[in-house]
């Protein structure tokens, strides 16, 4: 045992990135074991109540049962935030955290809801089932629902490096994290269209912080989907 955290879940969940880069920018050493949503063992559900991934424990507090560990990223990250201070993620001032909250949970709720059920879902569940791809769900998502959410983070951003200040907080990871999860499989949205967001993207996602995961879902994918769909027609 080298490190005291573990990570329940998959490196495909947006979820768990959202986690594994707050992990990373604070230098906290993880392990990951592997809970598929698609078959959750009981010894898991009795820590996730809700049947949902990531959930992380602290060996520290418990390494064994409920007992140690926590569920739900909002949740995770701000136990790290508190455990480990530095590097910050949460802005100090208070109005600059409550945007923050809210901007993770327009990520996490908004973003999740169309990318993950409406995209990542028809498509990526499909091909673990072995059935074709639902591509026109994956289209309608892309082309109508995706779109107005996307024009909120552009005007909101209006050129910015970052979504709040001058460093990278939740919301830039909450963020990223969910439009990493339709680029897997459609690319990210397009350029000209959305040039603040994309260019914040393309830069988070090149962050050392996400490279981790970056990785874990290259080795998962490769072989699943060789080549992007495209979902624009
Ligand atoms: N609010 C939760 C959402 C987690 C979530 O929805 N995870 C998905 C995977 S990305 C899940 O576990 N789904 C289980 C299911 O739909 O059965 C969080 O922030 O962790």
């Amino acid at each position: 045992m080298t490190t005291s955290l573990v990570l329940y879940g998959s490196p495909l969940s947006p979820f768990q990135r959202k986690v594994e880069a707050v992990m990373a920018l604070k230098g906290l050493e993880y392990d990951c074991e592997d809970v598929s949503v698609m078959d959750m063992p009981d010894w898991y559900k009795a820590i996730s109540p809700l049947g949902r991934i990531p959930s992380l424990r602290d060996r520290d507090i418990a390494d064994d049962g409920p007992a140690g560990t926590i569920t739900d990223s909002s949740a995770i990250c701000g136990y790290l935030e508190k455990r480990q201070p530095e590097t910050a993620v949460y802005p100090e001032d208070a109005f600059d955290h409550g945007r923050a909250l809210w901007l993770e949970e327009y990520a996490d709720t908004g973003l999740a809801m169309a990318g993950g059920m409406g995209l990542f879902r028809p498509i990526i569940f499909n091909l673990f089932q072995r059935k074709e791809p639902d591509l026109d769900t994956a289209r309608k998502t892309w082309n109508e629902k995706l779109p107005p959410l996307w024009d909120y983070l552009e005007t909101y951003l209006d050129g910015r490096a970052h979504f709040i200040g001058d460093s990278i907080t939740i919301a830039d990871i909450a963020v990223a994290s969910q439009i990493a999860q339709t680029d897997m499989l459609a690319g990210a949205p397009d350029k000209d269209r959305w040039p603040s967001l994309v260019a914040h993207y393309q830069a988070m996602r090149a962050h050392d912080c996400f490279q981790r995961n970056n990785a874990g879902c290259d080795k998962i994918l490769a072989k699943m989907v060789p080549e992007k769909f495209d979902l624009s027609a």
